[in-house]
């Protein structure tokens, strides 16, 4: 019994750790990778869907009514009535209050996700025409990342979102992102972590995101920004603290953003 619980919480986590770029057919919101997109996840799904569902059952129910009730042949001489005070009160008050019952919960998630924690690392994102730039300020690591070509691409790499340099940052570390762009508007997005923000050129926008769990996830630009703007996607590698140090080593030689003295590139060669 042990066993088979033990190879189902390894599937389920298996597809936890890899449940984060779109699938096919896909209805609801990807996996949530972080609690700002849990909590975007629960507004969605507990609050607003409940209230949809409600307003649209009963708009329909007063259409079907309103044809069987009110039809021709029921009603040969019409009603003349232009106004009803009543109805009206009723039909501004009612909405007013659903969207104060929608604007609290949201509100507070909106403020939530715009306090920035103290940061454990800081990532810079630049877009460009059509590829992101990044950089770790802290780190003295700046690369390009592109998208990899349809046919270049390897067995587990989605088409259109997996790119050549991943950006790599540590789980349940607070990330803070700071973006901006070099040329037209673009927009940094990441569904799972329930960031996005927009990449303006000469200023920049700050967001961060705290991943729960190891594994690729998957972005796009999301600010329409040219003819490639498809084609410019976003991969976020979440890995344990002990493979981001193995990673930093070899970044800070690979990726320098200025000279390194010799002895320090031999000690990160090794
Ligand atoms: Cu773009």
């Amino acid at each position: 019994m042990k066993k088979i619980l033990f190879i189902f919480s390894g599937l389920f986590l298996t597809q936890e750790a890899f449940a984060n770029q779109p699938v096919d057919w896909q209805l609801g919101f990807q996996k949530a990778a972080s609690e700002s997109m849990r909590e975007i996840v629960a507004f969605h799904d507990k609050l607003l869907l409940p209230i949809i569902i409600a307003i649209s059952v009963f708009v329909l129910f007063l259409m079907l009514y309103a044809c069987v009730r009110f039809r021709a042949s029921a009603n040969p001489n019409p009603s003349k009535r232009t106004h009803n005070v009543t109805v009206e009160v009723l039909w501004t008050l009612i909405p007013c209050l659903i969207l104060i019952v929608m604007a609290v919960p949201s509100f507070k998630i909106l403020y939530k996700q715009d306090t920035i924690p103290k940061a454990d690392l800081t990532i810079k994102a630049i877009g460009y025409q059509w590829y992101w730039g990044y950089e770790y300020p802290d780190e003295n690591i700046i690369f390009e990342s592109y998208m990899i070509e349809e046919k270049d691409l390897k067995a587990d790499q989605p088409r259109l979102l997996a790119v050549d340099n991943e950006v790599v940052v540590p789980v349940d570390k607070v990330v803070k992102v700071l973006i901006t762009a070099n040329d037209v508007l673009h927009a940094w997005a990441l569904p799972s972590f329930g960031v996005k923000r927009d990449a303006v050129p000469g200023r920049i926008n700050e967001t961060w995101f705290k991943a729960e769990k190891v594994g690729t996830y998957y972005g796009q630009c999301s600010e329409l920004c040219g003819i490639k703007h498809a084609f410019m996607p976003i991969t976020v590698r979440v890995v344990s603290e002990e493979e981001y140090e193995e990673w930093l080593s070899e970044a800070r030689v690979k990726f320098a953003k200025e000279e390194i003295e010799n002895d320090k590139l031999k000690l990160a060669s090794k």
